[in-house]
């Protein structure tokens, strides 16, 4: 085994990582942090990851005292340029950017939002804080939907899958669970089904690693 990966099973980011593996057919040692107790603040994780989050890919034949490669997005493109086939970064430069774009609508503009930190920062009322989830989620999934419209096939981008699909459809699960419903999405909503219909989605998908 060449990876262990740090994660949580409902970690939307993490799920990014686990998709990509299972689509390139990497072998991994999944090891799970649990972001509901003081584990992402100890000592042992902040060395992975100086802020304490999940996902992290531990190179285990690396022999540098920093092995820990952490942020989803430099992990995907880390293992796309090793594991080229199958593609989840297809085209012309221009198509690239476009799935970087998308993806970068939820990894920047949506996720970020949903950290525990940022919302119990925001308030400690349950009510509260799911108006907050919900206006962060509607807003990334509006801009998504509009952008999409313009270059969705089956998925995203096109008819295969790509870096974007694997940034949405974890957003989607998360929407999901903040009671915003997919039916004003609907280009969403057709990437979302299909996206399902693939194993290396349902394998990596959290109902998969739920302890
Ligand atoms: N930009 C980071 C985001 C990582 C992130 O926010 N991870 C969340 C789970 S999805 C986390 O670890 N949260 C811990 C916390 O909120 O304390 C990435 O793409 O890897």
């Amino acid at each position: 085994m060449k990876f262990r990966l740090y994660h949580y099973w409902r970690s939307s980011s993490s799920w990014r990582v686990r998709w990509a593996l299972a689509f390139k057919e990497i072998p991994c040692e999944f090891v799970p942090i649990n972001l509901l107790s003081d584990e992402t603040e100890s000592p042992a994780h902040l060395a992975r990851n100086p802020m304490g989050y999940v996902p992290v890919l531990e190179f285990l034949e690396q022999k540098t005292p920093y092995p820990f490669l952490c942020e989803s997005v430099a992990i995907l493109e880390w293992l796309e340029e090793v594991y080229p086939q199958p593609s989840l970064l297809p085209g012309d430069p221009f198509q690239k950017a476009k799935i970087r774009q998308l993806a970068e609508t939820i990894n920047s503009g949506t996720q970020p939002l949903q950290n525990l930190n940022a919302v119990q920062l925001h308030s400690s009322d349950p009510e509260e804080q799911k108006k907050w989830h919900q206006t962060w989620i509607k807003k990334g999934l509006h801009a998504y939907e509009t952008l999409a419209q313009q270059t969705a096939g089956k998925f995203s981008v096109g008819d295969t899958l790509t870096m974007a699909d694997l940034f949405l459809i974890p957003q989607c699960y998360n929407a999901k669970r903040q009671e915003v419903s997919l039916e004003s999405f609907p280009t969403i909503q057709r990437i979302h089904e299909n996206a399902l219909k693939m194993e290396s989605c349902r394998v990596s998908a959290p109902e998969a690693f739920q302890p």
